[in-house]
């Protein structure tokens, strides 16, 4: 069947990963289909923030590496409001070495990524040894309910994904879709399982660009072509009404999903 007139609960049957089915499930049960990007260097701001809008997002996407007050307790707070809004963790690593590296900077370092992440982003580029490290990680630490996204198509100017490499990253998904839980990608076509889900940033209430590259379209373009979830940063941590703008865009994002599924 076609992902794109199923609905996320259908869906949630469809996949072999459970952290998979669990965003499914969020998504139906808390109708949003809206990722917030916190790209914020602070962790009280960062855990601010998330307690205001968790309510109204399935995903929230960090980057830990940009947080200049590191400490545990930021995690233990972090993962605390996740259970709290129902909502998962995406550190947005974008993981890019061979197997062997891959596999302690997931689990190793100051940041112990796979304790706390339920998901993490990876550039497929090395090839299978790279989901191969990943899943070696969460053999030693035994934690199944993990997963990652892979990136197939970057949102921004000029990037180098070329059709060849993204039909060999979309098949590299397929192939480990027990850990593969989704794509990173702009358009539809490139997500041909029911069971893997679309993440799509690069969205605003608006077309439009920044001035580094990155381009953005409106909740309703990147719904029908294809996001099952949106990626949004700037568009509501920059607007002047936090709140307000999140409801928006969960309405609009919601709203293109169901008239996506509607027969
Ligand atoms: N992000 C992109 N484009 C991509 C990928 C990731 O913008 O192709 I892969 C990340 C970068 C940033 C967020 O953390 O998504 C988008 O933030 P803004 O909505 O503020 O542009």
């Amino acid at each position: 069947r076609n992902r794109l007139s199923m609905s996320f609960m259908d869906r949630a049957q469809e996949t072999k990963s459970l952290v998979a089915a669990k965003l499914f499930r969020i998504m139906a049960e808390k109708r949003t289909n809206l990722c917030l990007s916190m790209d914020t260097t602070n962790s009280m701001e960062l855990l601010e923030l998330a307690s205001k809008v968790g309510a109204h997002i399935c995903l929230l996407k960090i980057h830990i590496d940009i947080i200049k007050d590191f400490s545990k307790d930021f995690i233990t707070n972090l993962v605390a409001l996740a259970k709290e809004y129902n909502f998962l963790i995406l550190e947005d690593r974008k993981f890019a070495d061979i197997g062997h590296v891959v596999k302690l900077q997931y689990s190793q370092g100051v940041h112990e990524i796979s304790s706390w992440a339920d998901l993490v982003t990876v550039h497929p580029i090395p090839g299978p040894g790279i989901i191969s490290g990943l899943k070696a990680a969460l053999e030693e630490l035994s934690q199944q309910d993990r997963g990652c996204f892979i990136v197939v198509e970057m949102s921004s100017q000029g990037n180098l994904n070329s059709a060849d490499y993204k039909t060999a990253a979309v098949k590299l998904a397929m192939t480990h879709s027990d850990f593969v839980v989704g794509i990173v990608c702009q358009s539809s076509s490139l997500v041909p399982d029911p069971g893997l889900i679309q993440l799509t940033p690069g969205v605003k209430l608006d077309k439009g660009s920044d001035t580094l590259g990155q381009q953005y379209n409106s909740p309703e373009h990147v719904v029908l072509n294809g996001a099952d979830v949106a990626v949004v940063g700037r568009g509501i941590t920059e607007a002047q009404d936090i709140i307000g703008t999140v409801k928006e865009f969960q309405t609009r994002l919601w709203e293109a999903y169901e008239k996506r599924i509607s027969p």
